[in-house]
């Protein structure tokens, strides 16, 4: 069974009421999101929820405040959790290992060192389609089969991100992965 994924948007106490408003953009998607705040707790109960009885990984840049939601979930757990550089304003990898701590109400939580950027190993512009979903469904209306939705003529993705179906700020983060995956796998052979 393939993994299911949620969308988590912690640090509420710190943003203004509109910001978590980026998570409409997955849940149109299909996807369970959670706004979060780690240090006054709201969001918590409704994510333990959703992770009960399930064997789950946190992932995400470093310092968004992974090991600190899992201190909420897990009675055991003692993550430990570190400061965001006042200079870069990035976390500073705090976690360094992954660790499986048992969940209040069953199950378990594995927490993950942060990363900084995101580079999936793909091997081919293919797979980049296959994970954005909305750019796998709105591809099968294509005028090529092997479009990659970047500048072909009769393409429906890019359609779709100009009369709005589609997000923007998602079909740029395809378009990213996309050349990602070519560079990487450029050097690969
Ligand atoms: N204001 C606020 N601060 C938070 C929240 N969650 C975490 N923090 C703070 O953010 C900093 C980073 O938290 P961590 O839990 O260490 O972040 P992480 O994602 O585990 O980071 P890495 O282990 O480096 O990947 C710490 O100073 C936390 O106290 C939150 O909801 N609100
Ligand atoms: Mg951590
Ligand atoms: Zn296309």
């Amino acid at each position: 069974m393939p993994a299911k994924a949620a969308v988590v948007f912690n640090k509420t106490d710190l943003a203004e009421p509109d910001d978590s408003a980026i998570l409409d953009v997955y849940r149109k998607l299909g996807y369970a999101t959670f706004a979060t705040s780690a240090i006054d707790g709201s969001g918590i109960d409704s994510l333990a929820q959703l992770l009960r009885q399930q064997t789950a990984l946190i992932v995400g840049q470093s310092g968004v405040g992974k090991s600190s939601i899992i201190n909420y979930l897990s009675d055991i757990s003692k993550q430990k959790t570190g400061s965001v550089s006042d200079k870069s304003g990035e976390g500073k990898h705090t976690t360094v290992n992954s660790a499986m701590l048992p969940l209040r109400g069953g199950g378990h939580i594995i927490d993950s060192p942060g990363v900084r950027d995101y580079a999936p190993a793909l091997n081919s512009q293919q797979d980049a389609a296959n994970g954005y979903r909305e750019v796998r469904a709105a591809a099968e209306h294509c005028r090529f089969a092997n479009c990659k939705h970047l500048r072909e003529p009769g393409c429906a993705v890019k359609a779709a991100v100009e009369n709005g179906e589609i997000d923007e700020r998602r079909y740029e983060s395809y378009r990213r992965t996309v050349f990602l995956a070519e560079r990487l796998s450029v050097k690969r052979y």
